[in-house]
């Protein structure tokens, strides 16, 4: 990637009074997180990814859904923040920034990253669909999916699906920061899932430049000021000082 690129973004980094960052599977694809469209290799391979992260999908067939998240789950454990993830937290130690993700991983979390904005939700969080509002006073009757033993509810990852409105305190938190950042910066998302892919539109409008950072290109490059075609993990370590390099 030539230096050009890389010191108009370092500038415009530096100079910014107010970061959104907004990242997506990606960011995580360094720490071995297989990204969302081809987390379904292997066994998943027959599967497309829409079709099962939805509610409908979880009633029809509850145990492969509920299957298949643990299975992301346990990719997921074994995985580690990546370079990328610890440069995000390097950078809210030294700018004010805001850290929107689409990720369901918690990798920015073990990074060091805090008030991370999941707008999909957390992999590792549960709730219940149809639940009682006591299933958590008792311990649940196991399974694939674990079922509440007051009401036989069936237990359900703690995400968004496709079709179901993002959480409303993560929502709010993330359109506030596309409408007050005077920066936005794009990690490793196809800016193809929505809403969260009109959020830099959002930033763009109210007159922040926008930075994109992908190996492919990607749905938000015409938003972007600029396009740095790069792996995250070695492309945000060159864009602000690392503490302690
Ligand atoms: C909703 C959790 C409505 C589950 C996920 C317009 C407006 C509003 C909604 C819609 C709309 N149009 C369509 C919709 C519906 C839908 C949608 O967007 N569909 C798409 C497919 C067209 N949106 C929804 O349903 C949303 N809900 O709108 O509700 C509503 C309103 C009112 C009341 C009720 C309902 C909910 C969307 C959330 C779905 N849940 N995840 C789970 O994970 O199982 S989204 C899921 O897809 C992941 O979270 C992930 O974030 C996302 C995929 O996006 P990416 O993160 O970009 O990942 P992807 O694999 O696509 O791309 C990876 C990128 O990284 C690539 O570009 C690649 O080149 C790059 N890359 C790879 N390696 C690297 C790299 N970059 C840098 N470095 C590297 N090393």
């Amino acid at each position: 990637m030539e230096n050009a690129a890389l010191s108009l973004a370092r500038g415009w980094i530096a100079d910014a009074r107010q970061i959104f960052v907004l990242t997506g599977a990606g960011i995580s694809a360094e720490s071995g997180v297989p990204t969302f469209r081809d987390a379904l290799t292997g066994l998943w391979a027959r599967f497309d990814p829409e079709e099962l992260a939805t509610e409908e999908a979880y009633r029809r067939q509850p145990a492969l859904v509920w299957q298949w998240y643990q299975h992301r789950r346990e990719l997921v454990s074994a995985a580690q923040p990546n370079p990328a993830h610890y440069a995000l937290a390097a950078l809210a130690r030294q700018k004010s920034i805001t850290l929107v993700t689409q990720n369901i991983d918690g990798l920015h979390q073990h990074a060091g990253s805090e008030h991370v904005v999941e707008l999909h939700g957390n992999l590792f969080a549960n709730k219940w669909l149809d639940g009682c509002g006591r299933c958590d006073t008792v311990p649940p009757i196991p399974g694939d999916p674990p079922h509440c033993a007051l009401c036989g509810a069936m237990m359900r990852p703690g995400v968004v699906w496709f079709g179901e409105d993002l959480p409303r305190v993560a929502r709010f938190r993330a359109d506030h920061a596309a409408e007050t950042c005077d920066l936005c910066l794009v990690v490793g998302t196809s800016g193809l899932v929505y809403p969260a892919a009109a959020l830099p539109g959002v930033a763009k409008e109210i007159g922040a430049r926008v930075i994109v950072v992908n190996t492919q290109p990607s749905a938000l490059d015409e938003t972007a000021d600029l396009v740095l075609s790069a792996p995250a993990g070695e492309c945000l370590p060159m864009l602000w000082q690392q503490e302690g390099a």
